[in-house]
C-alpha cells in the first residue's frame, strides 16, 4: 500500500524495539497473543484470539505524518486528520444485555468520529465471547446485531447509504472489543452479485438484519484501498458445503473474486488480483483445519501473503472459515 495515507503490516512481535513501539507514526496496535512491551503511545487493544501456525504478531497500523492521540468516552483514538483510527473495549457483567452494550459501543464510536469530523465509518472490526452462546433466550450474535442497528438509527440517519465494511468474531474471553477506520470523505459499498446482501437477509439469520457492506472502497488522495468484509462460504443467503473446509474455501474465493470485479467497475479502475491482497486475516473455528485451510489457500493463491491465521468462532454454526482482507492500487 504505497501511496495511501496509512499501511497495515503484520509484524513479529520480537522483531519489534521500544522505539518502534513509541514511533509518532502508529495509528494503533492490535495485539492477539503477543505481549506489547513497553506500553506505546498509540491506541492498543489485546484481542483474544489465538494466533495459529506462525511467530506471533502484531497488527499495525502507520501513516507517514505524526498523529493527534486521544480518548473520547471509551474509544481511544489516533488521526492525522485525513484517517481516523480508533479502538474500544467494554466489559461485560452478567446483568448487562450483550444488545445495549453493543448499543453504547456504537454509539460512542459515532460521537468520537463525528467530534473529530471523521464521521465516515469505512471498515469496523467486532470482537465479543461466546458468539454462539445465547443471552436470556436470544443469540448473542442477534443481540449484537440488535444494538448495532439500534446506534445507526439513533446516530447516523442515513447509514444504509454507506454501511461500513465488517467482521464479527466470537472470541475465547468475554468483554467486546471493537477497532474501526473512519474518514471525512465517504467511501462507496460495495456489494457481492453472488450474495444477497447482509442488511437484507430474512429473519432466519438474526431478527435484526447484519448491519455491514461486503467492501468498502476508498480512494485515498493517492491510492484506492478496498476494505474486504469478513468473508464467508455464503451464497445468497445461504452456507454452502457444510462440514467441508475445503469447499468452504474454495467458495470464498469465488466470493473474493467476484467482489473485486465489482469493485473494479464500481471505482473505474482494475482491482489487483485476488492473490494480491497487502494483508488477509483468516478466522479458523476448529484448529485441527488449520493445516488444510493453509494448504488449501496457499496452493489456490500461489504465493506466500501478508496473513494472519486467529482461531475464532463465526456467528453461523455451520461456517469453518472466514477471510477478510485489504486491497490496494
Ligand atoms: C456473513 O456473510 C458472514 O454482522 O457485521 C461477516 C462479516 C459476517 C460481518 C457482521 C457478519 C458480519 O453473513 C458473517
Amino acid at each position: 500500500m504505497p501511496h495511501a495515507p496509512m499501511k497495515i503490516e503484520y509484524v513479529p512481535a520480537a522483531a519489534l524495539t521500544a522505539h518502534d513501539l513509541l514511533s509518532a507514526q502508529l495509528l494503533g496496535i492490535i495485539s492477539y497473543d503477543a505481549p506489547v512491551l513497553p506500553r506505546p503511545r498509540c491506541p492498543l487493544l489485546t484481542v483474544p484470539l489465538s494466533q495459529i501456525g506462525k511467530t506471533p504478531c502484531l497488527e499495525l497500523w502507520s501513516c507517514a505524518t505524526s498523529l493527534e492521540r486521544g480518548q473520547f468516552g471509551n474509544v481511544d483514538y489516533a488521526t492525522d486528520g485525513e484517517v481516523f483510527f480508533g479502538a474500544c473495549q467494554r466489559e461485560e457483567s452478567a446483568a448487562a444485555l450483550l444488545d445495549d452494550i453493543t448499543y453504547e459501543v456504537y454509539r460512542d464510536v459515532i460521537r468520537a468520529t463525528d467530534v473529530k469530523g471523521c464521521p465516515q465509518l469505512l471498515r469496523i472490526w467486532n470482537y465479543f465471547g461466546d458468539i454462539n452462546g445465547s443471552q436470556q433466550g436470544e443469540q448473542r450474535y442477534h443481540r449484537f446485531c440488535t444494538g448495532r442497528h439500534r446506534a445507526l438509527v439513533e446516530f447516523k440517519p442515513d447509514f444504509e447509504r454507506a454501511l461500513p465494511a465488517a467482521s464479527v468474531i466470537g472470541t475465547r474471553d468475554s468483554g467486546i472489543r471493537v477497532y474501526f477506520l473512519a474518514t471525512h470523505e465517504p467511501g462507496v459499498a460495495v456489494e457481492n452479485p453472488r450474495q444477497l446482501s447482509a442488511y437484507r437477509y430474512p429473519a432466519q439469520y438474526s431478527p435484526q438484519s447484519p448491519s455491514f457492506s461486503r467492501a468498502m472502497l476508498k480512494a485515498w488522495p493517492h491510492g484506492t484501498h478496498l476494505y474486504v468484509s469478513g468473508t464467508a462460504s455464503i451464497v445468497g443467503h445461504s452456507t454452502v458445503h457444510d462440514g467441508d473446509v475445503r469447499g468452504q474455501i474454495q467458495e470464498i474465493l469465488r466470493n473474493l473474486r467476484a467482489l473485486l470485479t465489482k469493485a473494479s467497475h464500481t471505482g473505474g479502475a482494475p482491482l489487483p488480483d485476488v492473490a494480491e491482497a497487502s494483508a488477509l486475516k483468516v478466522y479458523v473455528r476448529r484448529p485441527d483445519d488449520f493445516p488444510l485451510i493453509e494448504d488449501t489457500l496457499t496452493q489456490a493463491l500461489g504465493r506466500p501473503l501478508p496473513v494472519l491465521y486467529l482461531q475464532g468462532d463465526l456467528c453461523r454454526t455451520d461456517l469453518l472459515v472466514e477471510i477478510e482482507a485489504v486491497y490496494a492500487h
